[in-house]
């Protein structure tokens, strides 16, 4: 059969002409084939107007190849790497079997996983993702190896690989719970407690600094303390104690801060809500003592103030009313005085067999008078009004 004609156009002595051919061999017989070209000038040496060639006709090759692997160049041990393989027909012929794409950890000598190809035609690609989850691979670099597994003509192109590194998972360091009295009296200290966790995938060796501010002051340091490494998992806990000397009447929040660099800073800091109150005054003792004066008598009511701590108190003025209605009466503790005052009510009628006297207020700059603490601990009064009888 003709494969092509082609034309030249006159050759001047001696000149050559070449023509190219294109021979499309779908469908031609697969073995030996003699190709044949003639020239149809009709002249005086026939011997030489044709010239042949043997060219054999292969079978379409089948090759399907691995023609790319894709990964991210490192994970975190424990999570999920996404694994993108691409298998190509490259072969002459369509493929029409199943076969099967597998990704091995070269590395572990472990199947990640296999996935099929339902075929390919000439041409043709397919992709598969595979999920290799690290929880149990080692740390370091993997070689992943991804084949097809159809027995096809070219069997270098079967196969790609490539490699991850599997990093440790970094440490995450939780301001895991903060304590502390809801109020405290000013002067006294509160103990906070703050417990910091290991919550992340390996071990903190290094030491770390834990600070405990004063939102309501500016962020003003109330202390820090250092923790010298946690293992995974495990807590550590520390006592801050703050000493309200200085600190403003009002409620504070109070904020600890994990200071180390760790792979998640959302969970490093955790607050807690405190009111520093005023320090508070109240009666400690009341006693009353009563004195003859032969046809009038004097009474006499010792006062003892007590701060909240039942500590007592110099310096501290109080108020009261003798009888309900009058004559009022005031004394102020001194130091020599132990905390104690007395007021005095003098000429009073043998008549008058006993008369009272009624703590109303008390005063001290800084403090408040906290009437509610009242007490008397010999039972001699209810703390805030006695009977002296004559
Ligand atoms: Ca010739
Ligand atoms: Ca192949
Ligand atoms: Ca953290
Ligand atoms: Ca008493
Ligand atoms: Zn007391």
């Amino acid at each position: 059969m003709t494969i092509g004609t082609q034309t030249v156009t006159g050759l001047a002595v001696g000149a050559s002409a070449t023509r190219t051919f294109s021979w499309n061999t779908t469908g031609v017989a697969v073995g030996g084939h003699t190709l044949v070209a003639t020239h149809s000038l009709s002249d005086t040496n026939a011997a030489n107007n044709r010239g042949t060639a043997n060219v054999v006709v292969n079978a379409p090759v089948t090759d399907v190849a691995v023609t790319s692997i894709s990964a991210p160049s490192s994970v975190t041990q424990g999570s999920t790497a996404a694994i993108g393989v691409t298998v190509q027909n490259v072969g002459g012929q369509n493929v029409s079997a199943t076969f099967n794409v597998v990704l091995t950890d070269a590395t572990a000598g472990v199947t990640i996983e296999t996935q099929t190809v339902t075929g390919l035609a000439i041409g043709a690609s397919a992709t598969r993702s595979f999920n290799w989850t690290t929880a149990g691979a080692a740390l370091g670099g993997h070689t992943l190896v991804a084949s097809q597994s159809l027995s096809d003509d070219n069997a270098a192109n079967n196969q790609s690989s490539v490699t991850v590194s599997v990093t440790p998972t970094p440490a995450d360091l939780a301001l895991a719970s903060i304590t502390a009295p809801s109020q405290v009296t000013q002067g006294d200290t509160a103990a906070v407690v703050v417990t910091v966790q290991n919550v992340g995938g390996s071990d903190v060796t290094s030491s770390f600094d834990v600070v405990l501010t004063d939102a309501t002051a500016g962020n003003a340091v109330i202390g820090t303390q250092t923790i010298t490494g946690l293992a995974n998992g495990a807590s550590a806990t520390r006592t801050f104690n703050w000493a309200t000397g200085g600190a403003a009447i009002s409620g504070h929040i109070l904020t600890a801060t994990q200071k180390l660099a760790d792979n998640n800073p959302s969970n490093n800091a955790a607050s807690v809500a405190i009111t520093v109150t005023s320090p508070s005054l109240h009666v400690g003792n009341l006693n009353g003592v009563a004195a003859s004066n032969g046809n009038t008598w004097t009474a006499t009511v010792q006062i003892t103030v007590h701060d909240w701590r039942h500590n007592l108190v110099t310096g501290a003025t109080v108020q009261g009313t003798w009888n309900g209605t009058g004559p009022n009466a005031t004394c102020t503790t001194t130091a020599g005085g132990n905390g104690v005052c007395s007021v005095v009510l003098a000429s009073i009628p043998n008549s008058t067999k006993a008369v009272s006297f009624a703590v109303t207020g008390m005063t001290l700059a800084g403090y408040t008078y906290k009437s509610s603490a009242n007490h008397d601990p010999d039972g001699s009064s209810n703390g805030f009004s006695i009977t002296v009888k004559r």
